[in-house]
């Protein structure tokens, strides 16, 4: 880990001082005190300043000071809103027992992570200590940021940069977001829970039917033997493997909920083997520890532990065998049914890293490493496509992830906002929600909302509680609306396969505050949000509206709609059919026409740029990345690429339209001239002389 990070911090001094130490890490200047105290600097700006750490028997305090301007960020999954200062939370992963809304905390998926910027520069610290914390974020004492850890390891890393850069350096530390198998980006349908293969083919029918595209079923836990993980419910299930290759040939797939808690119960093989072997959680006194879950009294994996870990991994073949492409993993907090208490283990687990309290918000990740590591040995063809509840710092390498059982109400819509932007602000950035929510009956509007909304977020799935939502549940009209979504979200496959490799490159997230790329947007603002740089989407979150106002970041903004162009502050009429979603002048965006890939250049008055990345979307490391770029000459404009080879041949067909400008003669896919006079940009159109 040090190795990585000298890579980054390359030029580094240690002068004595009287009052202690003076350390210079590029532009990063630290200042150790003899008393326990650090300074952070950057530059000459104090951007932390940090009180000697308190160690009380086993837990450990720290607190700092900070600058009181500034907005915090990250936590990982938090439903608090997106800037947390005034907050305090707590950093231990916990199932919501069905339902939260706005607010609630703890929720599944807690990592001690927080970005502290004014504009767009400021630092991280990481805490890397997983035991259950406390965070108070300056709503106890004005500018003192809190963390309070049930253990006493201290070892935190601190980075200073930009936003972007802030970020990337997390994922150095923790671990570089996977790149995701391609069709993993398309819609995914699923509810608690189909029954039976038929049940699941007559939905994928419905699919075809009616024309909405789709790649991927969930099945949730009836798909098992009475809650016994890897297995099939003969009655329903039978026949899963003949299932799955009827819906591969329509491009449709399956994924698998896997439990961790294996059901106690003498001859069930799964069972039988890890008590044998030895992999699961004890009580101190080396007794098995039991809990009841979905299968009644249940051990679980102890997944600190490689060998648990590969010994579970082992078992995934059993899905996969069977034609499955995805493993959805659940109740990772892990969770234990209880009348009353945390629903979790009790504390007094032992794992083989440490005590439960210290180890508990491992779980998720370790699982998911376990699952990782299975799917990439088995048949060195595919990425996985695995999706966890819960996590830690570096879930990015192995999962997306979802935010869990949501209520079904406008509040909780917009609140989910700000839970994936900090979540990719954390590092992760492969992340949905339950459209329409998880849990209650969001009726027509909330639900075709929410659909629209979640068209733009890096992983789109409806999911609910037993009642299905199916496209076509909420009429004629809606269903047409749905449809065209499910459009809009293939077409910008190719556009958000390219975020993929920004995430996997260099750590960014998908879903971007306003304000990443304009210092001066509201930085506590989550009504609206940025799929990547270049698409600004405002989603519609209240009941019954029909107007809407918004600011646009810095520039010039395409409707996705009509073209027509649009800056500043906004207002409009918005009918059910649409929310209002806009693409950045400048900006070129690959997206999918009629099985081609075509380049969607949308003109500012100097031109534009853009990137692609081409590879084969499942397994290989190659990539050609292209670079394009659009510039005004003379008396035409000028499209030049280059081509990044990086194994993969760079033959191919390219189309592109232009959005603000009639175009004359394309050549053959390299130059594109179009004469000045068509150039006639239309006028921007201000919310004065619109409203
Ligand atoms: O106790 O597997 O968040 O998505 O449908 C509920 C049943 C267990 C919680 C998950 C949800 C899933 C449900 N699970």
């Amino acid at each position: 880990m040090l190795e990585k990070f000298k890579a980054i911090q390359s030029d580094i001094s240690l002068e004595k001082k009287p009052f202690g130490y003076k350390i210079h890490f590029n532009d990063l200047i630290v200042e150790i005190y003899r008393s326990g105290g650090i300074k952070f600097y950057s530059g000459d700006e104090l951007l932390r300043e940090e009180f000697p750490p308190i160690f009380t028997g086993k837990s450990v305090a720290c607190q700092s000071r900070i600058r009181s301007n500034s907005f915090i960020y990250s936590l990982g999954e938090k439903s608090q809103g997106l800037n947390l200062r005034g907050k305090k939370s707590v950093l231990w992963n916990h199932d919501a027992d069905g339902k939260y809304g706005p607010g609630d905390d703890p929720l599944y998926l807690a990592i001690p992570l927080l970005v502290d910027i004014v504009g767009s520069r400021g630092y991280f610290i990481f805490y890397n200590n997983p035991s259950r914390g406390e965070v108070d974020i300056c709503s106890s004492s004005k500018d003192v940021v809190k963390f309070n850890f049930s253990s006493c390891g201290l070892e935190y890393y601190v980075g200073i940069g930009s936003l972007p850069d802030l970020i990337e350096k997390y994922c150095i530390i923790t671990g570089r977001p996977f790149l995701p198998p391609r069709w993993s980006l398309g819609f995914h349908q699923s509810r608690y829970s189909y029954k039976s293969c038929d049940e699941i083919e007559k939905l994928a029918d419905g699919f075809i039917k009616n024309k909405l595209q789709l790649s991927c079923i969930h099945m949730d836990i009836d798909y098992m033997d009475g809650f016994k993980i890897f297995t099939f419910n003969k009655s329903g299930f039978n026949q899963i493997s003949e299932l799955n290759k009827k819906l591969k040939v329509n491009g449709i797939r399956t994924t698998a909920i896997v439990d961790p808690a294996v059901k106690m119960q003498p001859g069930y093989t799964l069972f039988d083997e890890g008590l044998k072997e030895g992999h699961f959680v004890k009580y101190p006194d080396g007794n098995v520890l039991y809990a009841p879950v979905w299968a009644g009294l249940s051990a679980f994996p102890d997944f600190t532990d490689a060998g648990a870990r590969s010994w579970w991994g082992g078992k995934y073949s059993f899905l996969l065998d069977k034609g499955i492409s995805g493993i959805w993993h659940d109740m990772n907090e892990p969770v234990a049914f209880t009348i009353s208490g945390d629903n979790s283990l009790p504390k007094c687990a032992i794992f083989k890293a440490g005590l439960h309290v210290e180890t508990h918000n491992l779980y998720g990740l370790l699982m998911a490493k376990a699952c990782y590591d299975a799917l990439i040995a088995y048949d060195n063809i595919s990425r996985p496509f695995i999706l966890s509840r819960s996590g830690w710092a570096g879930i990015q390498k192995y999962a997306f992830v979802w935010t869990g059982d949501t209520e079904s109400t406008w509040e909780e819509m917009h609140s989910s906002i700000a839970t994936v932007l900090n979540l990719g602000l954390s590092g992760i950035p492969y992340a949905g929600v339950d459209t329409g929510g998880f849990a209650g009956e969001p009726g027509n509007e909330l639900f075709l909302r929410w659909f629209q909304m979640s068209t733009f977020f890096p992983f789109f799935r409806v999911h609910s509680a037993k009642e299905g939502r199916e496209p076509w549940s909420y009429g004629q009209d809606y269903l047409e609306i749905i449809r065209e979504f499910l459009n809009v979200r293939y077409s910008l496959i190719p556009y958000i396969y390219d975020l993929c490799f920004e995430a996997h490159l260099y750590g960014r997230p998908i879903l971007r505050p306003a304000f990443w790329d304009d210092v001066d947007y509201d930085h506590d603002e989550y009504s609206v949000f940025m799929l990547g740089s270049d698409v600004f989407v405002a989603p519609v979150h209240s009941k019954g509206q029909t107007r809407i106002e918004f600011k646009l970041p810095e520039g010039k903004w395409f409707s996705f709609w009509d073209d027509s162009l649009w800056s500043g502050n906004v207002g409009m009429d918005v009918t059910i059919e649409r929310i209002p979603v806009f693409v950045k002048s400048g900006s070129i965006l690959p997206m999918k026409r009629e099985e081609l890939i075509e380049f969607n250049i949308y003109l500012a008055e100097d031109g534009a740029n853009g990137n692609f990345y081409k590879d084969d979307g499942t397994q290989s490391s190659l990539y050609l990345k292209y670079n394009f770029k659009v510039e005004k000459r003379e008396d035409y404009w000028l499209l030049s690429f280059d081509a990044n080879f990086n194994g993969i041949e760079k033959s191919g067909i390219m189309r592109f339209r232009v959005h603000g400008i009639t175009l004359t003669r394309v050549s053959d896919g390299c130059l594109l001239y179009a004469s000045m006079n068509a150039f006639d940009m239309p006028e921007t159109i201000s919310s004065a002389s619109f409203s």
